[in-house]
């Protein structure tokens, strides 16, 4: 497929540009390039590296978490036009997600999640354009998204993870992705014990997914039972790192103390750590027969297994830790300190192999700090994410100053003033959460732009009530000092996202009749004369043809009580012919994309007619896609 990219503006274009930007006459407020604070720009530069003509491509793929939307949102960089939303662990009536069978069995019987961090597949380090993958905070669970089709194929949940906030992180060829707990609970899941026990009752436990070379599909691999911190963001190592997952942790007081307000509490030490494993290791302990059955997962505890596990002490209250490209550095970013911290892993490596340690906890090494950090960076206030690009920049993003802190990964001459090593800061709008740089996970960042995802956007969009959009802003970082050049919104609520080159994705077009690349659907019907009504005892089976512009069958006649299964294909064979099955009354809407069959399975509990119809325009005469469903009493 070729694909069109976007082209620079012609020179008449700009001029109008410029001149209609300072054309007389009322204007709405806030354009014209006025800034309504925080992140400015130059309108002509901003308006070139933004436009992407009608007609033309983008250069990237954004793929943004749907945070407790539980959907995940696509945009083009640098246009940042949305256009698609993927969902996920929510119901989604746009695209039938949830109401067939196969998607309401994926969900589980949930009907939200909270996701967080996407995580592309990866070849030798790089984005391989396979999968996506993303965690769900609130249920213990991950998933996996095809990028052939835009599609969620599986929902993993496991045992003992209480919220999967560490996840979805990815190793350099896909061999696993974390989880992990954020919120300790009793252990082994549905144990009970009082928040009085907190300390010895609850535990936390970190998981790697194993994930199929070829189909991509997730199996539990093992855990790893953990003191009661909060593991938090996460990380997988790459090159000098490969072999290594990280993550930070709060709450390493092990308290919770009720009433006693968390903020507080787990704020008393001076230090917090990150939990580095090495998963060859755990993954071999496991097939040694080292892990225990507990709560139907392998678990695996260093105090009984060594060389698994190790804290790195971090400043208190950490929340990011990023691995740079090369894998030597682990970036760690304690929120309350205005620092981050860079490990060498050679260092870390030295330490471990040494025994340089400062003490254990239950278990696990705690490697000691003045051995293994390569420096502090005095980035700038709540640093919580660090993303790279190829030059050996790290861009960290600031909560509490509202920014992002541009600076140089280590070489650093001994005893310099590491102030010189933050070589710029560009103000956002406002307090940033995440940012992501193009490919910025891989072994190669393309650099080019970085994108800050803003929580509290004050005021910068047509206000819309109470409930602000959520705000994410386009950063040049092409050159020497970073650029605001674009205002995106979206609905709640993005944490992470990813960037793709656009290239890397070539997805299908329709699902082709006999293609060997799908699995066969055995109930698909490709020919009227195939559509049919069959019933045995109380169940009634529907084999229909949706093609433009009529159903068959179009009449189903059923009595009250009966369990109906309609099973749904859609012929077509052209681009973007989709059809919609939607009974009235049932609360039933399958949306069947070309050559894809459905089925969804219901019980006829109200009598009377029903009508059904096509929900998705596909003609002229999709009016007239329609046909009756029959309960007698
Ligand atoms: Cu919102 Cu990664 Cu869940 Cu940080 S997380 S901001
Ligand atoms: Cu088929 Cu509208």
């Amino acid at each position: 497929m070729s694909k069109m990219r976007w082209t620079w503006l012609s020179v008449p274009m700009i001029a109008l540009l410029i001149v209609s930007s300072i054309g007389c006459g009322p204007k709405p407020p806030g354009r014209r390039g006025a800034r309504a604070g925080g992140g400015g720009s130059d309108i002509t530069d901003a308006a070139l590296k933004t436009y992407v003509a009608p007609g033309d491509l983008d250069e990237y793929y954004l793929f943004y978490s749907g945070g407790h939307s539980g959907q995940i949102f696509v945009s083009g960089v640098p246009s940042m036009r949305h256009i698609c939303t993927i969902p996920v662990f929510t119901p989604y009536p746009g695209t039938g997600y949830g109401f067939d069978d196969e998607s309401k069995e994926m969900l589980g019987g949930y009907s939200w999640g909270d996701s967080h961090h996407p995580g592309f597949s990866e070849t030798g380090g790089e984005y391989d354009g396979r999968w996506l993958f993303i965690n769900d905070n609130a249920n213990g669970r991950v998933a996996r998204i095809d990028l052939r089709d835009f599609k969620t194929k599986q929902i993993l949940k496991i045992p003992n993870i209480s919220a999967n906030h560490g996840s979805s992180f990815v190793t350099p060829n896909s061999e696993y992705i974390t989880m992990s707990t954020r919120m300790s609970v009793p252990f082994p899941e549905g144990t009970y014990a009082d928040v009085t026990e907190y300390a010895e009752k609850y535990k936390g436990v970190v998981a790697g997914i194993k994930l199929h070379p070829e189909t991509g599909e997730m199996s539990l691999g093992w855990e790893i039972v953990v003191p009661p911190f909060n593991y938090d963001l996460g990380d997988a190592g790459k090159k000098a790192s490969d072999g290594y997952m990280f993550w930070t942790c709060y709450n390493s007081e092990r308290e919770f103390i009720e009433g006693g307000k968390l903020e507080i509490t787990a704020s008393q030490k001076d230090k917090d750590y990150i939990l580095m494993v090495d998963w060859r290791a755990a993954e071999k302990a496991t097939a040694e027969g080292k892990a225990e059955m507990v709560g139907g997962a392998p678990v695996l505890d260093p105090e009984k297994v060594s060389d698994i596990a190790w804290f790195l002490p971090l400043a208190k209250s950490p929340h990011g830790v990023d691995v740079s490209p090369s894998g030597r550095w682990i970036i760690g970013s304690g929120k309350l300190s205005p620092t981050t911290t860079v490990y060498d892993i050679e260092k870390v490596k030295k330490a471990i192999a040494e025994k340089d340690f400062e003490e254990t906890i239950d278990g696990i090494p705690v490697l000691t700090y003045a051995s293994v950090r390569e420096a502090e960076i005095p980035v700038g206030l709540g640093p919580l994410h660090t993303q790279f690009d190829e030059r050996g920049n790290a861009y960290t993003s600031l909560f509490v100053e509202s920014a992002v802190a541009k600076w140089k990964l280590p070489p650093y001459e001994s005893g310099a003033d590491m102030n010189q090593y933050v070589v710029d800061k560009v103000p956002v709008a406002y307090n940033i959460g995440h940012l992501v740089t193009a490919e910025g996970d891989s072994i190669t960042p393309d650099g080019n732009y970085l994108v800050a995802l803003n929580k509290l956007s004050k005021g910068r969009h047509l206000s819309v009530g109470p409930s602000i959009p959520e705000s994410a802003q386009l950063i040049d970082i092409s050159g020497e000092r970073m650029k605001v050049i674009y205002d995106a919104f979206t609905e709640p609520e993005p944490h992470y996202a990813v960037m793709i080159k656009a290239d890397k994705l070539d997805p299908i077009e329709v699902y082709k009749k006999d293609d060997p690349a799908w699995p066969k659907n055995p109930n698909a019907i490709w020919a009227k004369e195939d559509a049919r009504v069959e019933r045995r005892g109380k169940t009634v089976e529907v084999w229909m043809m949706a093609v433009r512009s009529f159903f068959a069958p179009d009449v189903i006649r059923v009595n009250k009580g009966d369990t109906v299964i309609v099973h749904v294909t859609n012929t077509e064979q052209t681009r973007d012919e989709l059809h919609g099955f939607a009974i009235d009354d049932y609360d039933i809407n399958v949306v069947i994309d070309p050559g894809e069959t459905k089925t969804v399975t219901f019980t006829a509990d109200k009598s009377g007619v029903f009508a059904f119809y096509c929900t998705n325009f596909c003609s002229a005469l999709h009016q007239e896609m329609q046909g009756y469903m029959l309960v007698k009493e």
